[in-house]
């Protein structure tokens, strides 16, 4: 069942699955995913796979999940199981941030949608808690590229928050961590001082500001919301110990895959999927591990923050 009651403009109905709509309405907890890691972050056909688990994570935890996508130009937040299907196997899906959107919706194409745009959709449907792997940023060479992911836009101006195990570690985190500052983006880690370094429990970075439960989140997001703020709050939430790479192996790897984008002349919006691809060939599959681990860990604590906020999440 569909219900298009919500529009991101007048003329471009989004569609919000009847579900999502009920629980958004009635003030229950729900939890939006992205479709770019689906498409174009997570090799076939695990990626479909994890879709499925990351929503059944949410519906155990009593959570309604609404993974977002566009599907033959229509924007749906809670992709039904037939959508999630398509975007995970077909081969004319294009990856869609913000400024892609008009272009797939009056081109009537599939679209995976980033964080940037799944935020500014799941926003549109009144969703105000999303979990992901981790935020895109400034990339290496940005200093001679200007390649800066539009996320950091989009967290600037949306209120959502968003649990990731930090930004993808093929970016410069410390200039990212400054970007976030400049474009006040709230970050604070879950339960550590150390933002996280997406496959890695550290980045190396240090982080100003932790919360110890996801009613202490809740409450930074009931205080944004009373100083009328509308940017997001970024929660870095590390990967488990066990689960992360061996930071050695880590540490040559990107530096390998880097050299191999470099050499193959990679660009623009293919540089992030080349770079995860190249890891997870030459790391014979462990980054992909980790990867899923850190999404899953995300999406759980996404769950109890949701609950939380929504006060289902139990005493504080
Ligand atoms: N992190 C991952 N896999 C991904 C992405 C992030 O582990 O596929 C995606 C997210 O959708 C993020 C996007 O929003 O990459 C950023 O891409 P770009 O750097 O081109 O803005
Ligand atoms: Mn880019």
């Amino acid at each position: 069942m569909r219900s298009s009651g919500a529009e991101v403009a007048s003329g471009v109905p989004l569609v919000v699955a009847e579900q999502v709509r009920a629980a958004v309405a009635d003030g229950r907890p729900v939890v939006a995913l992205e479709s770019t890691i689906i498409s174009h972050g997570l090799p076939r056909p695990r990626n479909l796979e994890v879709a499925r688990e990351l929503e059944a994570i949410l519906g155990d935890l009593g959570v309604v999940p609404a993974t977002v996508g566009v599907v033959a130009g229509r924007p749906i937040v809670g992709l039904g199981a037939e959508e999630l299907e398509m975007l995970a196997t077909a081969s004319d899906v294009v990856k869609a941030s913000v400024r892609e959107l008009p272009l797939a919706v009056a081109a009537r194409r599939h679209a995976a949608t980033t964080v940037a745009s799944t935020a500014f959709l799941a926003r549109a449907a009144g969703i105000a808690c999303f979990a992901t792997g981790g935020i895109g940023g400034v990339h290496r060479a940005a200093a001679e590229t200007f390649d800066e992911s539009s996320d950091l836009v989009a967290l600037a101006t949306t209120p959502v928050t968003v649990v990731c195990a930090g930004v993808k570690s093929i970016l410069d985190v410390g200039a990212t961590l400054e970007r976030l500052e400049t474009l006040s983006v709230t970050v604070v880690g879950y339960g550590t001082r150390r933002f996280p370094g997406f496959y890695l429990v550290d980045s190396g970075h240090e982080l100003e500001w932790s919360v110890e439960s996801p009613q202490q989140v809740a409450a930074v997001m009931a205080a944004r919301d009373a100083l009328g703020l509308r940017s997001a709050i970024v929660v870095a939430n590390p990967v488990e110990r066990e689960h992360q790479l061996d930071p050695e192996l880590h540490a040559s790897l990107v530096a390998e895959a880097l050299e191999a984008a470099a050499e193959a002349g990679i660009a623009g919006k293919a540089v992030t999927p080349f770079l995860l691809d190249h890891l997870y060939v030459a790391s014979g599959g462990a980054s992909l591990e980790a990867n899923i681990w850190a999404v899953r860990n995300n999406v759980n604590l996404a769950a109890h923050i949701a609950r939380a906020a929504a006060g289902s999440g139990g005493p504080a």
